[in-house]
């Protein structure tokens, strides 16, 4: 028989309701179970005076048990059934309150007559990071507490406000220095003698008074901005009946709401990617127990744009960052981005003049390699050419001291050839930062060929202390990411030599969710960027014997429309505003025709889609196939961490087994049919008609959980 993980202790005739579940004490059905009984066993003494609920482990509960509402059978009710029975207790009932108090966790704090917390407490309602609202009465309490003002911001952009706030905000009444526990014991035999200060907050009226007379319109009208995000709306829906109703009939409002919201497919996806994110930190085959390197400090080779980011990436986080360049002038340019770009945020209010000085204080430049021998990791991060990166790795490889991390921010070049030339190449791993490396979340990590696995456990953790979300790939062309984007922009540049314009392109994948579609990407990245890599590309015979592959990047190339920064690429640019280019129209009419591409006067939204995504999800499943990612999670990651896939589709793979995946192989079949497939675009990966053509996948759409899983 297992042991329930919660209990009722006695302390000082105090009963304490105590919650060990770990790592973060979430509302587990057993939890739930437990604090139904624990609460019986109370009710069973009436010669306790007081209830006090507290968790063990490093925080309170942080929530609902998330991997609990995949169960079709899941039920909010215990949970709500158990708050109810805990709110209407006569003695008073204290919540203790430490850690992230998140969710499901601040709705059982609400529940209780007091809230006490220790000063690293830190509150907030995150369900719709999951594609939710709060399914425990939080949106019926929260309001009351604080307003509706503050509850709804709370709960639509799921920030947590942190023990000062929380109490300004009444949020909770009281903060305690030591041990929360005892401050909350104390507490609690005070209300027993007080019980004229116990505050049941369902019995409370939102307080309105300083409410503007249009606030749940407006709130409404920005939520319908946003319909890949229903949750949202159904927030304010929620909220209004906090104002409007009583608490019961608030209580149903919710109730309908979190059910819709549970079955929605964007939570499902979003649901998906929060398990996937913390799984892609996990190392098949290393164990959690195997010793790592001590990073402190940090070199970065390469004063440029990503170098830059990194260095302030490391900064931000604390690091002192050493920055080597070839010349002075390409130095003072690389401090002058990093100066500048302290100082845009400064501007915006997010830094201080001191928090700007002391980040900066942390960047050493140098331009002598001796002076990063000192350090424990090494970033290598110039561009994409294989005879540089190789000369640096050797020079690396002689000056970094025995048991430092040399990595390379490579994009798409072979990890293995690099880490062969620095003659230690357990020592070495691929470290690849998305642009700019300072915001984008995703950090690719590249294990090579003979990467020691305590340097690739290393940069995962050290990942987690910078702010990314880390994701291992193997060794091949573009890794993870870049290998499955040359699919992408393969075929939306197909598509434009078919006659699409960029704005069709993009726009049928902005329509889907994405933050933009391939061809304002490519224009934002620089299309001399992407064209010298597919040139590079092709110098190793990695091209396809195709005329016509990837030739409107390389014409644009050739013809000076590097993007953006030169105001015209696939669009011509008024600012940073894309505008259509009747020029682009020529030049891929003229290339079509050169190349014998027919022309077609309307190309349909959904082929758009299904050539630019399927395609991808096809070369996802090659990934998985020679083990280059360990898990279609990763691959999710990567695109919604790093490319701009919408989470509330979950990623590529998500996505395909949402659709179904024999849907995904009848259209790879189809197009290999009447696009042709004298190359093997559309030969479909192995693994993905085996699993499309299990029965269970075919049972239908409805049933996400298996094949990429
Ligand atoms: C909710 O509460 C709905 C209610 O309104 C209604 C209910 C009826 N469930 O992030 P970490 C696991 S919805 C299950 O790496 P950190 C996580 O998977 C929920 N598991 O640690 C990981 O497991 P593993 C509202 C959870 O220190 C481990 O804990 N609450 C949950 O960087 C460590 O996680 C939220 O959305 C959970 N709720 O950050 C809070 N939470 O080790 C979500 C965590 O096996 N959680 N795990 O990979 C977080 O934001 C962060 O985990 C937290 C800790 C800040 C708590």
């Amino acid at each position: 028989m297992t042991s329930s993980p919660v209990s009722l202790l006695e302390q000082d005739a105090v009963g304490v309701l105590r919650i060990r579940n770990p790592p973060v004490n979430a509302l587990s059905p057993a939890v739930v179970q437990g604090l139904l009984d624990g609460l019986a066993a109370f009710e069973r003494k009436p010669d306790l005076q007081a209830l006090v609920v507290h968790c063990e482990g490093s925080t309170f509960v942080a929530g609902g048990d998330i991997a609990s509402f995949q169960d079709p059978a899941f039920s909010a009710g215990p949970l709500n059934q158990f708050l109810g029975r805990l709110e209407a207790q006569r003695r008073p009932v204290v919540a203790a309150l430490h850690g992230t108090v998140l969710g499901g966790g601040l709705e059982l704090a609400l529940a209780c007559h007091w809230r006490i917390a220790a000063p690293n407490t830190r509150v907030g309602q995150p369900e719709v990071k999951l594609g939710l609202i709060p399914g425990s009465l939080g949106t019926q309490r929260l309001p009351r507490l604080a307003g509706a003002e503050l509850a709804l911001d709370l709960m639509s952009t799921g920030a947590m406000l942190d023990a000062q706030h929380a109490l300004a905000a009444d949020i909770v009444d009281e903060l305690s220095d030591g041990s929360v526990l005892e401050a909350a014991l104390v507490r609690a035999r005070d209300l027993a003698a007080h019980p004229e200060n116990i505050r049941r907050v369902s019995t409370l009226r939102v307080d309105t008074t300083a409410l503007r007379p249009d606030f749940i319109q407006k709130a409404r009208a920005h939520a319908q901005q946003q319909p890949n995000y229903p949750a949202l709306d159904s927030i304010v829906t929620a909220v209004e009946a906090a104002i409007a109703l009583p608490f019961g009939e608030g209580e149903q409002v919710e109730a309908r709401e979190f059910a819709k919201c549970l079955r929605s497919p964007q939570s499902q996806a979003m649901r998906h990617l929060f398990f996937a994110e913390r799984q892609a930190a996990k190392i098949p085959g290393l164990p959690a127990s195997t010793p790592l390197r001590d990073i402190r400090s940090v070199g970065v080779v390469g004063a440029g744009t990503m170098g830059c980011g990194i260095a302030i990436t490391f900064a931000n986080a604390g690091f002192p960052v050493t920055l080597v360049e070839a010349t002075q002038a390409a130095l003072d340019r690389g401090l002058g981005i990093i100066r500048g770009s302290y100082e845009a945020t400064a501007a915006k209010g997010r830094l201080t003049a001191k928090e700007v000085a002391d980040r900066l204080a942390l960047v050493m430049t140098s331009l002598a390699y001796d002076d990063l021998a000192g350090c424990d990791l090494v970033i290598e991060a110039v561009f994409e050419d294989m005879a540089l990166k190789q000369d640096i790795a050797r020079r690396l490889g002689a000056v970094c001291k025995p048991g430092a991390i040399i990595a390379t921010n490579t994009s798409t070049l072979d990890v293995d050839q690099i880490a062969a030339a620095t003659g230690r190449p357990a020592d070495v791993v691929g470290m690849h930062f998305f642009s700019p490396a300072h915001v984008m979340r995703l950090l690719e990590v590249v294990r090579g060929a003979a990467t020691a696995p305590d340097v690739l456990g290393t940069v995962m953790k050290l990942a987690a202390r910078i702010g990314k979300v880390a994701v291992v790939s193997g060794v091949c062309y573009g890794f993870i990411g870049n290998r499955m984007a040359e699919v992408y922009m393969r075929e939306a540049e197909f598509l434009l030599l078919e006659g699409a314009t960029p704005a069709q392109v993009d726009g049928a994948v902005e329509a889907l969710g994405f933050a933009m579609g391939p061809c304002r990407m490519l224009d934002m990245a620089g299309i001399d960027v992407g064209a010298k890599t597919v040139i590079e590309l092709g110098k190793t015979g990695g091209l396809p014997n195709d005329a016509a592959y990837r030739a409107v990047v390389q014409k644009l190339f050739a013809l000076g429309r590097f993007g953006q920064k030169t105001g015209s690429g696939y669009y011509r640019y008024e600012g940073r505003k894309p505008v259509a280019s009747e020029e682009t129209s020529e030049i891929c009419e003229a290339l079509g025709r050169e190349l014998g591409v027919a022309r077609r006067s309307e190309i349909p939204a959904d082929e758009i889609v299904e050539r630019l995504l399927f395609g991808m999800v096809n070369e996802g499943a090659r990934i998985l196939e020679e083990g280059i990612a360990y898990r279609a999670g990763d691959i999710d990651v990567v695109w919604t961490a790093g490319y701009g896939f919408p989470d509330h589709r979950g990623g590529p793979m998500h996505m395909a087994n949402a659709v179904g995946l024999a849907h995904v192989v009848d259209r790879l079949d189809h197009y290999a049919r009447v696009r042709g497939n004298a190359h093997g675009y559309w030969t479909v990966s192995p693994l993905l008609r085996s699993l499309a053509a299990e029965p269970s996948v075919l049972s239908g759409p409805s049933r996400p959980a298996c094949a990429f899983r």
